[in-house]
């Protein structure tokens, strides 16, 4: 490859990866808080840089002079003991060092004070309760009646504050959406927070961001940020019950899942299964990932899952349950009714 292609396929990879607008990104601009990390990023690498350059400056300089002096002792045999100059240059240095931090100081304060004002304005609050490997998701509200729960997935209105409320059932995890702002840990036994205010339409991918055990690396979240009136139509769906099966293959996975284990560790709003050790599935079709971003979902995928999720994420804490073919196919039908 010549220099000039090789350049050239850079310049693609850099676009391209700007044109995903920022899914993965610490520097991306879609959010309040991260724009205000990136300022104060900017802020410090300019600072640190210039005392970077002004420190070797000062060493070049040093050897220089300091040569230049040694052939002056070795001709005249004379050693001049105090420089004048040298100590206009320290305290000079000491009056850029002490400014230089008082100011990154001052922006670090600057930046903080306006992340606790947009979390003081807080329009929506949320609780996410980190799992071995996955995130369990409500919505809160006053009105019971209007709290949800789902999983692995948030759903966030543009231009409004939310407050994060992070709880952890284990061990401790981080959570981590790059795009949108810093990481905040989850830990058992006690209650952090994050704040959001999401300022551009898109999806972000969140990823755990502490060491959890076998599966973290598969410990991913999906943000969708989405208008307000489709995050609207989202929450009012989200709300409602699971929808009756339909068909007699559907029905015959309804009583599986309902009658058999699967409802120990699930829940699906509307029927008798209320289990809160895995994932809530009431609208799980209504999802882009199965098993925390594990793998897309699909009806292919869900076979696969569901026939054999130690296989696919081993050591999960969904058992293998041996399931007759009529069974799988009957289970998945009904699954793919929760939309
Ligand atoms: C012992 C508890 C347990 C039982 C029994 C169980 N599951 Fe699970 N299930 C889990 C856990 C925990 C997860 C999350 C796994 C992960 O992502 O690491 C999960 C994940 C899932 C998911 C993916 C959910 C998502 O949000 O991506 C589906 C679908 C699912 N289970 C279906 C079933 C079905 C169908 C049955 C019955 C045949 C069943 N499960 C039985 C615990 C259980
Ligand atoms: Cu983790």
């Amino acid at each position: 490859m010549s220099r000039r292609t090789r350049a050239a396929a850079v310049a693609l990879l850099f676009t391209g990866a700007c044109s995903i607008q920022h899914y993965q990104s610490t520097f991306s601009d879609a959010a309040v808080e991260v724009r205000q990390f990136n300022i104060l990023f900017v802020i410090f690498l300019v600072i640190c840089a210039i005392m970077y350059l002004a420190v070797i400056a000062f060493l070049v300089a040093g050897l220089v002079r300091r040569r230049r002096r040694l052939a002056n002792v070795m001709e005249d045999g004379r050693h001049h003991e105090s420089d004048p100059l040298l100590r206009t240059a320290l305290i000079g240095w000491g009056v850029v060092v002490g400014t230089g931090l008082v100011g990154l100081a001052i922006a670090s304060f600057i930046a903080d004070r306006s992340m606790a004002n947009a979390a003081a304005s807080e329009k929506l609050s949320i609780t996410l309760t980190a799992n071995q490997w996955w995130w369990d998701v409500r919505y809160n509200s006053a009105d019971s009646s209007k709290t949800l729960r789902t999983a692995n997935e948030l759903h966030l209105p543009v231009g409004v504050p939310v407050r994060i409320i992070l709880n952890s059932n284990d061990v401790i995890h981080s959570f981590w959406v790059p795009s949108l702002a810093g990481k905040q840990d989850l830990i058992p036994g006690r209650q952090n927070d994050i704040s959001i205010t999401p300022t551009k339409i898109g999806i972000y991918r969140g990823q755990c961001a502490e060491y959890c055990g076998a599966q973290h690396a598969h410990m991913a979240l999906v943000v969708n940020v989405d208008s307000y009136a489709d995050f609207l139509k989202w929450w009012r769906h989200q709300l409602q019950p699971a929808p009756p099966p339909a068909t007699p293959l559907a029905l015959a996975g309804y009583n599986f899942v309902t009658g058999r284990n699967c409802s120990a560790c699930h829940a699906i709003a509307g029927t008798p299964a209320s289990g809160t050790v895995g994932p809530d599935l009431t609208h799980l079709a209504s999802r882009r990932t199965i098993a925390a971003g594990t793998m897309p979902m699909g009806k292919g995928n869900l076979y696969g899952w569901v026939a054999d999720p130690q296989s696919l994420k081993p050591g999960s804490k969904m058992p293998t349950i041996a399931l007759e073919p009529d069974e799988l196919h009957a289970v998945v039908a009904y699954l793919e009714t929760l939309k």
